[in-house]
């Protein structure tokens, strides 16, 4: 059987660290399913819709990632599709108490391992709400986010 991952978030938007987590966990494992997870209680600067295509896009390459987006609980997520591992993304000690705490809650729940991988120090920093901060008021943040996506935001912050 093909062995499957899952890297869940809001990606609102995508972002070179997200990217880098992508990337990694797709050398690790037969499928990547991308989720991004719809909470409704969190207006976003784009659509779920404009996040999936923009992870669309900057994930082609990889040949193995799929984007989905999802409405529920991340273990629901995985029970429909046989996916035994989450994928996340450790930036600093900082993210460490939730991340435990939510990891430990899933196992919990359904058995669904969480595996971290250490984020690359050039991206420790880095968030999509920082992102969005700092490309609102004007800020250069072309060397955090893939090209299409600074498109993206410079269109969309010109908008409002
Ligand atoms: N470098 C490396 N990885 C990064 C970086 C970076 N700079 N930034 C983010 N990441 C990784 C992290 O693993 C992070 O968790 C993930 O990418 C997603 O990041 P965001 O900011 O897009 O998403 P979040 O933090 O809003 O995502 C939270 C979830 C949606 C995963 C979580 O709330 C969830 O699972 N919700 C579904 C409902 C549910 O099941 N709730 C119960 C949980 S126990």
């Amino acid at each position: 059987p093909l062995r499957r991952a899952v890297c869940p978030g809001s990606f609102d938007p995508v972002t070179n660290g997200h990217l880098d987590i992508i990337a990694r966990a797709s050398q690790l494992y037969d499928v990547v399913h991308v989720a991004v997870m719809i909470n409704k209680s969190k207006q976003g600067l784009f659509t779920v819709d404009e996040r999936m295509e923009l992870l669309r896009q900057v994930t082609a390459e990889y040949g193995n990632v799929r984007v989905e987006a999802f409405h529920g609980l991340l273990v629901d997520f995985c029970k429909q599709r046989e996916i035994p591992a989450i994928v996340k993304g450790l930036r600093a000690v900082s993210d460490f108490d939730y991340e435990l705490q939510m990891a430990q809650m899933n196992i919990g729940l359904s058995g669904v391992e969480t595996l971290f991988i250490p984020t690359n120090p050039t991206y420790s920093f880095l968030s999509s709400s920082l992102v969005k901060e700092v490309a609102t008021w004007g800020g250069d943040v072309s060397h955090l986010v893939p090209p299409l996506v600074l498109e993206a935001l410079t269109e969309r912050l010109a908008d409002g």
